[in-house]
């Protein structure tokens, strides 16, 4: 199974950023996130035998994050796959160490492979035409503050037309 911890945002905020992926997608073009699907991924697992699921989700929910506030103020991409997101322009010390914590007990399961660096970001498009964001950081700053606390780990699913989550488990 394909697994990944995320952030998810709340309510407000997801309508929020659908609004931001729509504006994106009149630009950019290509296949637009589902509202439903809108995440911060912390850490992405890839493919977990499913016997290892029950001492991940007994980790996941002893998990007690501090919380935070995540300010997203740019528009980003990642040229190749076409990736049009939002995130933020300076590190965030928090996410940078809930992010560094999880990898520690992640690691000591013998769980996933470490990435090199941590760029957060909330994917809006994919396959999109990623240079047209200048015209969309011209004309619609990107200014919005996320209060995250609660982890979530999810499974993905790879349908016809794109990928479907199922959270399995939630921290406190
Ligand atoms: P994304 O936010 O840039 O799209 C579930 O697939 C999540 O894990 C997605 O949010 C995706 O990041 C991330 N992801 C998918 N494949 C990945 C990979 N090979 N390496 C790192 N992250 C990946």
């Amino acid at each position: 199974m394909r697994l990944f911890l995320a952030l998810e945002p709340p309510d407000d905020l997801r309508e929020r950023l659908a609004t931001l992926a729509d504006l994106a997608q009149t630009h950019c073009g290509g296949r637009r996130v589902p509202d439903a699907s809108l995440h911060l991924t912390l850490a992405f697992l890839g493919e977990v035998d499913e016997a290892r699921l029950p001492a991940l989700v007994e980790w996941v929910s002893g998990q007690t994050p501090i919380g935070g506030v995540w300010q997203l103020d740019r528009w980003g991409s990642f040229r190749r796959p076409g990736i049009v997101w939002v995130g933020g322009r300076t590190p965030d010390p928090a996410l940078g160490a809930l992010q560094a914590g999880l990898w520690d007990g992640l690691q000591a399961l013998g769980l996933g492979v470490r990435p090199a660096r941590f760029v957060p970001h909330v994917t809006l498009l994919r396959r999109a035409a990623w240079t047209a964001i200048e015209s969309l950081e011209a004309q619609t700053p990107v200014a919005l503050d996320w209060r995250w606390q609660r982890l979530t780990l999810l499974r993905s699913y790879t349908e016809q037309d794109g990928a479907r989550y199922e959270a399995l488990a939630h921290s406190a």
